[in-house]
């Protein structure tokens, strides 16, 4: 089996990656990813080595190199993790997340049209429901929740699984679409509300709080996402939805109030800070469906996430204070740059 998986330079596709890399040695992973400012080769270090590894500097909205990818390698499987992933940034500037999240869905499953495919599956979010009330603690986001999207980000991630279903009924594309809430452990990048969190009480610089902080996340440990996308690839229907969530709800300050806490750090660094535009309150996935039928459940609880996390952060400074200075920015051209490209 040949899987593409791109976009696995980023944060959850990395560690998807080495969930793939351990659990099907058979198999052929290769990775396609931009290396957009998001994107961090560093990551991939212990795996570049690997015989049933390849990585592909590609832009998945450059459609002539994307078929000839297809051709050459064949995939059997495309999980589409690339996007910008930020809804700050989608606030600032839109443009880039409608080109990459919407126009790149619709090269690669032309590709996979175009050279036949086992199935093609799309990365999406919980935030395509848009949210949920604080004082309905009894909603929850279905597979049937309609879509109802806040910021450009959603809104660009929410056509793109409308245009998946499109390419499912029109085409007959065998497609699975997974919706995500929150997700957090290693290789997060320090844009992101407990990687910044967590890298700033380090400095005792100001921990940045969104208005009052109540706006509630359901936070899932990232392996544990991985787990249910391999098990949508090998046991989901073609066709459907699949909501993935830790039914664990957090309100952002006490998010930032608990790494305080486990740093030895005062919660006088806090500060609140001009609120999101747009900001959307509540996000809850019901799970029951991936679970009902493909028999998944998180392993990880948020209490011991977040010990081995921020662990995490501690053990591994320099992939993260590399990100902070810029460096990393360099690490593709150091490693590949003067390196003459050979046939084999
Ligand atoms: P990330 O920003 O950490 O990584 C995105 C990766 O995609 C980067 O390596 C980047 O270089 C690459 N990329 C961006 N544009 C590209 C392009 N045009 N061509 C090829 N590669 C490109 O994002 P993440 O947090 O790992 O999220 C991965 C996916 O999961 C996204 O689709 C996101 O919408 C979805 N998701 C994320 C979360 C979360 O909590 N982080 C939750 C649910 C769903
Ligand atoms: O500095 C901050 N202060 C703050 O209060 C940041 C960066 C965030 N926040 C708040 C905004 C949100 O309510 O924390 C919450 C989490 O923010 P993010 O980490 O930016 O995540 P979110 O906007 O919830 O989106 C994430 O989950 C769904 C991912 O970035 C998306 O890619 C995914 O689809």
């Amino acid at each position: 089996m040949t899987v593409f998986v791109t976009g696995g330079a980023g944060f959850i596709g990395s560690n998807f990656i080495f969930h793939m890399l351990a659990a099907y040695p058979d198999d052929r992973i290769v990775c396609l990813d931009k290396l957009t400012y998001a994107g961090n080769l560093s990551t991939l270090e212990s795996v570049m080595q690997n015989p049933g590894f390849r990585f592909v500097k590609i832009d998945i909205c450059d459609r002539a190199a994307i078929y000839r990818l297809f051709e050459e390698e064949k995939p059997d499987i495309v999980v589409n993790f690339a996007a910008e992933s930020h809804v700050d940034r989608s606030i600032e500037n839109p443009e880039i997340f409608l080109q990459t999240n919407i126009l790149g869905t619709q090269v690669l499953m032309d590709a996979c049209r175009r050279y036949g495919i086992q199935r093609y599956h799309q990365v999406s979010t919980d935030e395509v429901y848009g949210d949920l009330p604080l004082d309905r603690p009894d909603l929850f986001f279905t597979e049937e929740t309609p879509i109802h999207t806040s910021s450009p980000y959603s809104a660009s991630k929410a056509s793109a699984d409308l245009l998946v279903m499109a390419y499912h009924r029109t085409y007959g594309l065998p497609v699975t679409i997974s919706r995500c809430s929150n997700n957090y452990g290693p290789y997060h990048f320090p844009e992101k509300l407990i990687p910044l969190m967590i890298a700033n009480a380090l400095a005792d610089k100001p921990l940045p709080v969104y208005g009052e902080g109540l706006n509630v996340r359901d936070w899932l440990y990232v392996a544990d996402h991985c787990r249910a996308i391999d098990l949508i690839l090998h046991k989901g229907r073609v066709g459907e939805v699949y909501n993935i969530g830790g039914h664990n709800e957090m309100r952002n300050i006490d998010i930032v109030k608990l790494i305080c806490k486990e740093l030895g750090k005062p919660e006088s660094l806090i500060v609140h800070v001009e609120d999101r535009k747009g900001h959307d309150m509540r996000y809850v996935i019901d799970p029951a469906k991936i679970h009902n039928e493909l028999g998944w459940l998180p392993e990880t609880g948020f209490a011991d996430g977040i010990k081995k996390t921020i662990r995490w952060y501690l053990e591994n400074r320099a992939w993260w204070e590399t990100i902070i200075s810029g460096e990393y920015r360099n690490y593709y051209e150091k490693m590949y740059g003067n390196r003459a490209e050979v046939q084999v």
